[in-house]
């Protein structure tokens, strides 16, 4: 048993929260438990939302989203160009409060404010970028354009892992677009969000005069999602989190014709081929398998290797799985830091069972003594899987990388494609034939597609996001904005007469 760091992880986000201009009565003023995943201990009891001060805070965000549409989308970019800047100042604050509250190693916890900052200024440039195309029309002395509208209120839905990054991207394309935004973050991960919070509002109080409740947040249960997901003042719900949740959220906002973005599980898998790069590919593919503890959308779960390079890799990757350091990741250097919840570390368990039902020979796993009883440290596992059976077919979100042998390329392709999650996928090879293949309509059915880089870690200037069970919902860059506006085609008619189209006559 190592000795037990002390840390009082609740005054040090009471610290954080108050250099952000926020009281920090507000860790003690209601029953909704927080707990950091670093060390166990409770951080937080919050006074939470429900379905009326829901239904409220959306007539809010609809009587700002009237306002904040007329505003120039320039002038709607510069609010989020200053959000960026207060980012930019509190980057170490934020990063440091998602380390304490998600559990993530320094540079990630950075690294995640850093792809806030990303997304504030893509958006920001974006806002003068909203473009409609103008069309070739058919009737002489005609004119026909696109124009693209804001939509409303945008409810975002977030999930644990991710806990402020999510709510950026949303939200900055949100507001350079016109709209209004209410979040409900995880229910794991409230302090970030109010930091989040804290932070637009500074941004808010530089820019002057916004409409008030331009974004808010909901602490608050499933209820509170609920009421989001239900309300027809809603027009667009961005949601992230685990297929099940898609499955309830999706058919929901449907039955009302809303709109959903949903960005849900990933089972993302690596193929190492022949011809790869194998240092470059072991290390890819150890950072997409252990890193965040195996808790990101992307992480990569399941990886396909050659035959012919299977003993020069595969036993270097279990080295690597030996040797990789956990801990504690506040007070240590360690790569990987603790599992979210018990639950997280019992799923973990479970799949490790049953993938040695199914065959596979388990290399680490179990639970590591990080000298902090309250919280779960798992050590990453790799299982050597006979065929993709079993847990290998699921998304489980924890370090588990299930290895598989394959010998003939399209076989691999056939088996790559043959879970439910289409999120993200990467292949490793100096062969353009089986990288074209990879990339073309016959190769990955993922919403991302890499070579020689591995599944998790994409950039803000790229769509994110994935297909079948990942939901098929786009966030972030390229022109996902266009989920967050409706399109208006305009014709107009500066001529004298009236020709109808297709030639049709109607004279009266
Ligand atoms: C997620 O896990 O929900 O590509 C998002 C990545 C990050 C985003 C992950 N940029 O891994």
């Amino acid at each position: 048993m190592k000795d037990a760091i002390t840390m009082d992880l609740k005054a040090e986000a009471a610290n954080i929260l108050t250099s952000l201009g926020l009281d920090a009565a507000i860790l003690d003023a209601g029953t909704m438990a927080s707990f950091s995943p670093v060390n166990g201990q409770q951080i937080a009891s919050l006074a939470a939302d429900d379905a009326a001060s829901t239904a409220a805070a959306i007539d809010r965000a609809d009587a700002a989203y009237r306002a904040w549409r007329d505003v120039p989308a320039p002038r709607r970019g510069e609010l989020v160009r200053l959000l960026g800047d207060e980012l930019r100042q509190h980057k170490a604050a934020l990063g440091r409060l998602v380390s304490i509250e998600a559990g993530k190693i320094e540079s990630e916890g950075l690294g995640e404010v850093q792809e806030m900052i990303d997304i504030c200024d893509f958006a920001t440039g974006l806002s003068r970028q909203l473009y409609g195309l103008t069309i070739a029309t058919e009737r002489p002395g005609h004119r026909m354009m696109e124009t693209w509208h804001p939509l409303g209120v945008v409810g975002v839905i977030s999930a644990f892992n991710f806990p402020v990054a999510v709510w950026s991207w949303n939200t900055a394309l949100a507001l350079v677009c016109g709209n209004s935004v209410v979040w409900k973050p995880s229910e794991k991960t409230p302090l970030t969000a109010l930091a989040c919070q804290a932070i637009l509002d500074r941004a808010l109080a530089r820019f002057g005069d916004a409409p008030e409740n331009l974004s808010q947040v909901l602490i608050g249960a499933a209820d509170v999602g609920a009421a989001l997901v239900e309300s027809k003042k809603v027009p667009l719900i961005s949601a992230t989190g685990s297929t099940r949740m898609g499955r309830i959220v999706g058919p929901k906002v449907a039955e009302r014709f809303g709109r959903s973005i949903l960005e849900l599980g990933g089972n993302n898998a690596g193929v190492v081929c022949a011809s790869a790069d194998l240092d470059m590919a072991l290390r890819a593919v150890a950072f997409g398998a252990m890193g965040t503890a195996g808790q990101r959308c992307t992480t990569t779960r399941r990886l396909f290797v050659h035959e012919s390079v299977y003993d020069a890799l595969v036993p270097r990757l279990i080295q690597a799985y030996d040797s990789v350091t956990i801990g504690n990741p506040l007070t240590t250097k360690a790569l990987v830091g603790p599992l979210v919840d018990k639950q997280a570390f019992d799923a973990m368990e479970s799949a490790l069972e049953a993938a040695k039902e199914a065959g596979g020979t388990v290399h680490g796993g179990g639970r590591y003594d990080a000298g902090e009883p309250d919280a779960y440290y798992a050590r990453p596992a790799l299982v050597e899987m006979p065929d993709q059976c079993g847990p290998v077919t699921e998304e489980t979100f924890a370090p588990i990388l299930y290895v598989m042998k394959f010998s003939d390329f399209d076989q691999m392709l056939e088996a790559h494609n043959a879970v439910g999650a289409g999120l993200s996928s990467a292949i490793f090879t100096t062969d353009l034939r089986e990288m074209e293949t990879f990339l073309s309509s016959r190769g990955s059915d993922c919403g991302i597609a890499n070579v020689n880089i591995g599944t998790s870690g994409a950039e803000i200037g790229g769509a994110f996001g994935g297909e079948k069970e990942t939901g098929g919902g786009r966030e972030s860059g390229s022109d996902a904005w266009k989920g967050y506006m409706r399109r208006a085609t305009n014709t107009v008619n500066y001529s004298r007469d009236l020709p109808l189209a297709q030639g049709v006559v109607f004279d009266i």
